[in-house]
């Protein structure tokens, strides 16, 4: 899209901090690619860590002050920050961080306040829904909006492209597509009629356990190196085993894959039929990939996470062999009855799992993605 409708503010500033590993940037880059591949709006991205940037977007230049990479305008946020001339109309803050004191200081003295949003961690507690939408007023006496990444009618929508389900339908019926993704990413095929497995998650004391387990079937496991590798190499026979190749353990063979670029990690939870996945933003592309999946929280001291993951399986309504597996894989011990009416289940033809899971997906894709709802919102917010 090239003209933005009428009614959104055109100049965006997003401000991001990042305080561990990729959802937090992982989550900024793909608003502000929406926000200007289908709103057409200038986007500037202001991040403290490019590295983490690079890790997700290759092309990242991590010396650079200012460059634009795919259209977006990305910007070091350095202790030495210089306020620009112009400000956004719109200034996100990706979940509470703090705006510089020169840009703060420059919305004060603006003749028309942008409208400062603070985008939130996405959760299905029910306490969202006395926060979502609603002002704060800031010591500034500047006011600032909190926006919760969320399900209707709770929250504020997920982040979700306009061409999402065209391009998964795609790459699902065509062959060539899913060979072209794999060659190039430099992933070895699974063999024929095994059942695929992505694991992204925290380290994890339950993995031996779980490829113990999968040890048993024809599995193909694909795992990102990280942090889940750590836990890999600490047993034997993985200790070391190197990014790029394969082991077979039994019937399974563990593939340790490189980190991929963001654009591409959709076609490794696509291409596979469970898909282990951690933190907020890899948990909403394994909604919008439609396939069974497992997700690792990220844990804090104040175990803040299990209401929060409670939460999530009650409104989205994971089947009940998933939700049980979840739980196990995020206690850290894994129960050898609930592995096993998962799998009776996944790797059953016509798996009912598999079939629900689909349909969950599809019922929350039919909600208004976050981009859309943010800038409704926007637009009333500029009307107050
Ligand atoms: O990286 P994370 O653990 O980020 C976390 C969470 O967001 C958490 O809530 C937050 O508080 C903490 O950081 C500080 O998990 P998340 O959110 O799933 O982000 C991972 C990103 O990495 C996501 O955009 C998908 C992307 N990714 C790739 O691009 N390539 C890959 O190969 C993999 C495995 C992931």
């Amino acid at each position: 899209m090239s003209n933005p409708p009428a009614s959104v503010p055109q100049h965006w500033d997003i401000f991001c901090q990042v305080i561990d590993n990729y959802g937090d940037i992982g989550t900024a880059w793909r608003l502000a690619l929406q926000l200007q591949k289908e709103m057409g709006c200038h986007v500037r991205l202001w991040v403290d860590v490019l590295d983490a940037l690079k890790m997700l977007v290759p092309a990242t230049d991590v010396s650079a002050q200012c460059q634009t990479l795919q259209q977006i305008e990305v910007k070091q946020w350095t202790a030495a920050f210089v306020c620009p001339e112009t400000l956004g109309e719109v200034v996100i803050e990706m979940f509470a961080c703090e705006l510089p004191q020169g840009y703060l200081q420059a919305m004060q003295s603006a003749a028309i306040a942008p409208i400062w949003v603070n985008l939130d961690y996405f959760s299905c507690e029910s306490w969202v829904a006395g926060c979502h939408g609603l002002p704060s007023f800031h010591r500034s006496g500047l006011n600032k909006w909190f926006y919760f990444p969320g399900f209707s009618p709770i929250g504020g929508g997920l982040l979700r492209e306009a061409d999402l389900q065209q391009k998964r339908t795609d790459f699902w019926q065509s062959p060539q597509a899913i060979s072209r993704w794999l060659e190039k990413n430099s992933l070895a095929p699974a063999r024929a009629n095994h059942f695929k497995v992505s694991l992204f998650a925290y380290e994890n004391a339950a993995l031996a356990d779980l490829l113990t387990y999968l040890s048993q079937y024809p599995v193909e496991v694909y795992l990102p190196e990280g942090k889940l590798a750590h836990s890999l190499r600490q047993q034997a026979p993985f200790v070391n085993l190197q990014v790029g190749q394969s082991l077979d353990f039994g019937l399974l063979r563990v593939h340790l894959i490189a980190f991929l670029p963001q654009q591409e990690f959709d076609g490794l939870l696509r291409y596979c039929d469970l898909n282990f996945v951690r933190g907020e933003e890899s948990l909403t592309r394994a909604i919008w990939a439609a396939k069974p999946f497992v997700w690792h929280i990220y844990p804090t001291e104040d175990q803040a996470h299990w209401p929060k993951l409670e939460a999530f399986l009650t409104e989205y309504d994971l089947p009940e062999n998933i939700a049980e597996v979840t739980r196990d894989w995020n206690r850290q011990q894994l129960n050898q009855a609930h592995l096993e009416q998962l799998f009776n289940d996944l790797l059953a033809t016509n798996s009912p799992c598999q079939s629900r899971v689909f349909a969950l997906s599809e019922q929350r894709a039919a909600e208004p993605s976050l981009v859309k709802q943010l800038t409704s919102f926007i637009q009333t917010k500029k009307e107050c």
